[in-house]
């Protein structure tokens, strides 16, 4: 049985008994409101409905009027005799709005414009070609700031593009549109002052082909660019308002700044003219401190200020390379006039000079949480993105702060382990992990909450070319996300609720709609039994939707173990003396149908199974099996895809094995191999060495280096042993040129097969 309801006979009775349940299952509506309780009383349209004279209806004809006609063939207009009647003033909260649904017709009570806005999209989801569904709402966001952020610059989207994207927010109530537009590989708004920033920074003449990390290197010579007039901007700006939605635009520095260099060499530290970068990361050529850039950089912000009304603007001020003015003249002498100590105060000296700025401006500035670095500027507002570490600093110093933190928030990363998926950044952020978010760190206390403003999920668009891929990597997880930034933590439905009510109301919209979306969500999840006693994995499938039918099938293009049949509901694997790979197909089945296949490939081998005791935790960001994560029998797949490896933070990564399990004490082994993985682009470094001691006893240890063949690190020698311990030495700093230079680098590691 499903666990969503649709109707419920109303009497006071019902009422008191649903309260409380209507918020453990999943409603209808996306996202859910605070309070919802349906009864059968629906309101039969008759494919009309009227909207009283207010205000703000001509707003909300001419959003809501297209759309409740192309979905259900209703017009809606605007008359003296309403069957929606408005009543205003309800309450203090901000969004705050009630809805009644009878046979008679609609109330709405709303207290601002977003209320009534929030309103009318919810009516919009409790609409059929028929009636209004019945009930009683009373709704509310439990943020202010519930945003989207979508990078124009890497690559560019049309205004009608931005138009429809704007489109899907506003259909879940997100608030707040942050529009990146100038970065390395493009400048994207017109400023008048400076028309080079757009006729040269707007174009690049090539652009690299596949993963970052890829060698050798590839580009498609053809030119690309594109930017928005400033009255397409403000055409942006009027088609957000309309839907309740605030942009925040983003204009970089002084990092992130190839694109304005190459119109405007003079700008950096060695004139030197670049070109418009065609590659993806990090550069070392930034804007140059000295005033005639300050001066630069204010024009573009008053120019910036005039089209955006939004009282913040975003300047960036992320992933600086301070190279440049290490050896820069100007820079230097900007060093000794401030009194400032070194080049993270010449940063903060930057940013504190735009902050007074936009204060003049009458704004408020924003940065990426690098501009703690250094000091942070007296106004400024933080977006926490590397973690939650900045943004709790932050609030702690009473400044306001988005959330968006990469693990939960970075919806460029991979959102399924599957094969097939489009190539990405790297990372893996799944629907569940996003649903899971909570944009308030428990580390603070409730006044300082105070200071955390809501959240935000990134669509970075390195490796998202087409709005199609856009919209494939920002659904469902901006659902997830809506829910989240709308609902408080503990107020939200089971994950497998969420995803049931997802299935049935709104993928069928996004069909309709013609919007790409995944749905690796549906794919079967297979989870890793470990059994100490036993040694080996047990595989079994976890599924969101009751109707369907899962097991394993053969996957014919491997050898298979022989004890699986053709339908089993798990599967046990053991380990073996060499190394075999098997391979299996988790289906589900709804109605007959194949409705989703996950391909598990595990190799067997002697350490299978087996729990390492890890002296260094691997981080809880990435690690899938637990202490199983090295011995899962699952090969960590290349490129990178942020699932699969065990990750480590740590310069030296200790672990051990006691062979002791039910498949006896000892073990004959001849080869021990453990995997490995380089890839500079995403701060990853294969370690400089692997020492591992073996013993039979525990008293005495042998210690041998293993040799590094290709991407792994492997010992031969045939022993009979009972334990292994392994000390992984890694990089310490990343290599300044490098993306993150001079942070420490992750380590990946995956699988330790070990063999006779
Ligand atoms: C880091 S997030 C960046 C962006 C990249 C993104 C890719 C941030 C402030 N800087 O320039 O596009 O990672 O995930």
């Amino acid at each position: 049985m499903r666990k969503i309801f649709y109707f419920f006979s109303f009497s006071l009775f019902a009422l008191i008994l649903i309260t409380n349940s209507t918020l453990a299952q999943h409603s209808i509506l996306f996202p859910q409101p605070q309070y919802f309780v349906p009864n059968a009383n629906s309101f039969e349209h008759g494919s009309v409905l009227t909207l009283p004279e207010s205000p703000e209806t001509k707003t909300i004809l001419k959003v809501f009027a297209p759309q409740f006609l192309s979905m259900y063939g209703i017009e809606l207009k605007q008359g003296t005799e309403p069957n929606v009647r408005f009543y205003t003033g309800v309450s203090q909260k901000r969004g705050f709005h009630k809805i009644t649904v009878n046979e008679k017709g609609i109330e709405i009570d709303y207290n601002d414009f977003e209320g009534l806005n929030y309103a009318m999209q919810t009516l919009l989801q409790l609409t059929n070609r028929l009636n209004v569904t019945g009930g009683y709402i009373e709704d509310y966001p439990a943020f202010n700031y519930r945003g989207v952020h979508l990078d124009c610059a890497r690559h560019f989207f049309t205004v009608s593009e931005v138009k429809s994207f704007l489109d899907e927010m506003a259909r879940m109530k997100f608030n707040t549109f942050h529009w990146h537009l100038t970065d390395d590989q493009g400048w994207r708004i017109e400023i008048k002052k400076y028309p080079k920033l757009t006729s040269v920074g707007g174009w690049r003449d090539s652009t690299l082909i596949g993963h970052f990390s890829k060698t050798p290197v590839e580009y498609d010579h053809v030119k690309y660019g594109g930017f928005y007039t400033q009255e397409e901007a403000k055409e942006i700006v009027a088609y957000a308002k309309e839907r309740g939605i605030e942009v925040i635009p983003e204009i970089e520095m002084p990092g992130h700044a190839m694109a304005a260099l190459a119109a405007y060499p003079e700008l950096g530290c060695t004139g030197k003219n670049l070109g418009v970068s065609g590659t993806w990361g990090v550069f070392d050529d930034v804007f140059c401190t000295k005033d005639e850039t300050l001066n630069f950089l204010k024009d573009v912000l008053a120019e910036v200020a005039e089209i955006f009304p939004s009282k913040t603007i975003h300047v960036g001020g992320d992933e600086t390379p301070k190279v440049r003015w290490e050896v820069c003249e100007k820079c230097q002498a900007q060093i000794k006039k401030h009194n400032l100590h070194n080049e993270h105060e010449l940063q903060s000296f930057v940013i504190t000079e735009m902050d007074k700025f936009l204060q003049s401006k009458g704004k408020v500035l924003m940065g990426w949480d690098e501009i703690l670095e250094g000091g942070l500027a007296e106004n400024a507002q933080v977006m926490s993105w590397r973690g939650t570490e900045g943004g709790i600093a932050a609030a702690k110093a009473k400044h306001n702060v988005v959330m968006t933190p990469t693990s939960y928030c970075y919806f460029d990363y991979y959102q399924s382990g599957s094969a097939g998926e489009p190539l990405a950044i790297g990372g893996y952020l799944p629907l569940e992990k996003v649903y899971d978010f909570d944009p308030v760190p428990e580390e603070l206390t409730p006044e300082e909450q105070k200071y955390i403003l809501g959240g935000q999920a990134n669509l970075w668009t390195e490796y998202l070319g087409t709005m199609e891929a856009v919209q494939y990597h920002a659904f469902p997880r901006l659902v997830a996300m809506s829910e989240v930034l709308w609902t408080k933590k503990e107020n939200r439905v089971s994950y497998n609720e969420f995803v049931v009510g997802l299935n049935d109301f709104v993928f069928p919209y996004f069909d309709k709609k013609g919007i790409t979306y995944s749905r690796a969500a549906f794919e079967p999840k297979v989870n890793w039994v470990h059994y100490a006693e036993f040694q080996g994995v047990r595989l079994e499938i976890d599924y969101p939707l009751e109707e369907a039918r899962v097991g394993f099938e053969r996957n014919r293009e491997f050898e298979l173990n022989e004890v699986v049949g053709l339908f089993e509901p798990v599967v046990y694997i053991q380990p073996t003396e060499t190394d075999q790979l098997q391979a299996y197909d988790a289906v589900v089945y709804i109605d007959d149908k194949l409705a989703g296949k996950t391909t598990v490939k595990v190799h067997s081998h002697l350490a299978l199974g087996i729990e390492l005791d890890f002296e260094t935790p691997p981080s809880g960001k990435y690690n899938i099996h637990d202490d199983l994560g090295l011995t899962d029998g699952v090969v960590g797949s290349k490129p990178w895809k942020g699932n699969q490896w065990l990750g480590f933070e740590n310069d030296t990564v200790k672990f051990a094995i006691d062979f002791n399990t039910g498949f006896g004490k000892k073990r004959k082994i001849s080869t021990i191999s453990l995997g490995t993985l380089d890839d500079p682009g995403s701060w990853i470094y294969r370690p400089k060495q692997v020492w591992i001691e073996y013993s039979t006893n525990g008293k005495k240890w042998t210690k041998v280096e293993a040799k590094l063949e290709g991407d792994h690190f492997v010992f031969s020698k045939k022993l009979n042993i009972r334990y292994l311990r392994f000390t992984v030495v890694n990089n310490e700093f990343i290599p300044s040129g490098f993306p993150g230079a001079g942070f420490t680098p992750w380590t990946f590691l995956d699988e330790l097969i070990i063999t006779r």
